[in-house]
């Protein structure tokens, strides 16, 4: 696959912080079983990929504003263009070994995504996306699933974490949709949720709550792999209410119908 400059610099900062990642999740597989726990070792896993990406995004395009999930926001001298980065998303399954998280990039050009990675160390799969281009895994380009009928589809979702967001709301829209599909997963990492349903392996995935570098590369991957990403009122914008709603054309209105009416 040919590559743009834009996107050779993205994938190697990815694979950068990546490295560093998969080092530290080594050595918390043998923390786990100390009293005091790998949490204080993944704070600082988390900061190190941070300071990375912004090095080597910083380095090859001065000037671009940042935003990062630890280091808050970096103004820039270019007001048009800022990076949207988590270093480790899927914290929780990363400070437990379970080898679903990644690092997320997405860049946005005037409040508009233009290209997105998503990268998971632990399995080296890589997510890409620029505007107008396509999405890929690795070589391969993706296309969302066209399953249309609801009872063959397998949705995910993101439950609320202790002292935040409405649990019980949480628990009425798993019910609603459990009646009604194959199967309900939850794998706590809202990035990959969202480049599985760009690579057709679930079809549609809902979670509130979320930060908009939990979502900036994988609303583009989405898009470009022909799926449909809004907020739960089928219309808003997930990056402004932090609410995630996402499918083919069919499973996103289904999705939005349920769900929709759930709120009060
Ligand atoms: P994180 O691992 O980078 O925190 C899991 O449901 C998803 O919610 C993850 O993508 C996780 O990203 C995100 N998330 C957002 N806010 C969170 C919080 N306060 N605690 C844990 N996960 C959170
Ligand atoms: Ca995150």
């Amino acid at each position: 696959m040919l590559q743009s400059a834009l996107m050779n610099v993205m994938v190697k900062a990815a694979r950068r912080a990546g490295r560093s990642l998969k080092r530290d999740l080594g050595e918390i597989e043998n923390l786990q079983v100390s009293l005091k726990g790998p949490a204080n070792f993944v704070s600082l896993a988390d900061k190190r990929a941070e300071e990375m990406l912004y090095a080597d995004l910083s380095k090859a395009r001065p000037g671009y504003g940042f935003i990062g999930e630890e280091g808050g926001k970096r103004e820039g001298a270019d007001k048009s263009h800022t990076w949207i980065v988590d270093p480790l998303d899927g914290t929780t399954n990363f400070l437990h070994g379970i080898p679903q998280f990644a690092i997320s990039i997405g860049l946005q050009r005037e409040g508009v995504m233009i290209a997105g990675v998503i990268y998971n160390p632990a399995n080296d799969e890589l997510y890409t996306a620029e505007r107008g281009k396509g999405s890929f895994l690795n070589d391969q380009r993706l296309r969302v699933a066209g399953r249309r009928q609801m009872n063959e589809c397998v949705i995910a979702c993101g439950l609320p974490h202790i002292g935040r967001g409405d649990h019980e709301l949480s628990r009425r829209e798993m019910t609603a949709i459990q009646e009604k599909v194959a199967g309900l997963r939850r794998f706590g990492a809202a990035s990959l949720d969202m480049a599985f349903v760009a690579a057709g392996r679930l079809d549609g995935y809902w979670e509130r709550n979320l930060q908009p570098w939990d979502m900036a590369a994988g609303q583009i991957i989405l898009r470009e792999a022909g799926g449909i990403v809004s907020g739960i009122r089928g219309d808003d914008d997930p990056l402004t209410t932090g609410n995630v709603i996402c499918g083919n054309e069919f499973v996103h209105r289904e999705l939005v119908k349920i769900l929709k009416p759930l709120e009060k």
